[in-house]
């Protein structure tokens, strides 16, 4: 059996390292705190996407982005500093060449070492969070490379971070950042109250220079992705979802993007398969962004 690639497209295309888009197999799985599995997210999103349709229906177009898929990064062995060491490294030797890498998780804790190459690549300004968990912690179980402390490390980078879809957060993580006004949170119990579109203007109004985007998988509502290391109630929908990606692409520079946090549930296909449709809409949005 030949390794899984992204999308049911040409082979030829899937393995072209000229295409102007990559996916990058992460699957990085270390610091879990609650439910296991992530390791296997990579693999089963690449499965899943292969059931994904060929005709984008709100594009309303085929399936035509041209986009490579990269060997999953082995993580055997290697010790925390060294797996982001990993991750930073061939993330910079593809963003590089300006192309756009769509990284699969794995834990979130992988996002940091990629929005570090997408700085020096691209001078990422702002970190776009789709998430259920502010991930502000300065460390967790012991170590500073926790998934729980993804968005810290970012700042730690100097970048901006826009949080979306939050219903979970220490109480320091809310005196230390989100009290003070230290970092933007929208919150999904008011982005539920807005039958409207304003809540998406106001996040596209904070969000400055090139973006990079962090899908933590668990955004969405566990009622519809139940295979992710921290389900929690109360999250987004798949158009709300949607329909902010959308926007985004269209109105900034949007350089890279990762989802994480898969964790494939025996005998059920549905949270791996709703990671492959939001990346492939994600990279066909792109791609389309000026239609
Ligand atoms: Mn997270």
């Amino acid at each position: 059996m030949t390794a899984p690639f992204f999308l049911d497209i040409d082979p030829r295309i899937a393995a072209d390292p000229d295409a102007p888009y990559c996916v990058l197999p992460l699957p990085y799985e270390r610091t879990v705190s609650y439910g296991g599995g992530t390791g296997q997210g990579p693999a089963a999103i690449l499965r899943a996407s292969h059931e994904v349709e060929d005709f984008d229906e709100r594009l309303k177009r085929p399936l035509d982005v041209a986009v490579q898929t990269l060997p999953p990064v082995p993580f055997e062995g290697s010790s925390e500093p060294e797996a982001m060491a990993a991750i930073e490294q061939v993330a910079a030797r593809e963003m590089k060449r300006q192309r756009f890498v769509l990284a699969l998780g794995g834990e979130h804790a992988v996002t940091p070492p990629l929005v570090k190459a997408a700085c020096k690549a691209f001078g990422v300004k702002t970190v776009l969070q789709l998430d259920a968990h502010a991930d502000l912690r300065d460390a967790y179980g012991g170590s500073p490379n926790s998934h729980a402390c993804a968005m810290r490390r970012c700042r730690d980078l100097g970048v901006n971070t826009v949080h979306v879809g939050i219903r979970s957060c220490s109480a320091a993580e809310y005196r230390e950042w989100i009290e003070p006004g230290r970092t933007t949170v929208f919150w999904a119990a008011d982005i539920h109250t807005d039958t409207g579109s304003a809540w998406i203007d106001a996040v596209s109004a904070v969000l400055t220079g090139p973006v990079y985007c962090s899908i933590d998988i668990d955004v969405f509502d566990p009622s519809l992705v139940p295979g992710t290391g921290t389900p929690d109630p109360g999250g987004l929908t798949w158009q709300q979802v949607t329909r902010l990606i959308r926007t985004v692409v269209r109105r900034h520079n949007v350089v890279a993007a990762d989802i994480v946090e898969v964790a494939p549930i025996a005998g059920s296909q549905v949270s791996e398969f709703v990671a492959a449709r939001l990346g492939a809409r994600l990279l066909m949005e792109h791609l389309h962004r000026t239609d």
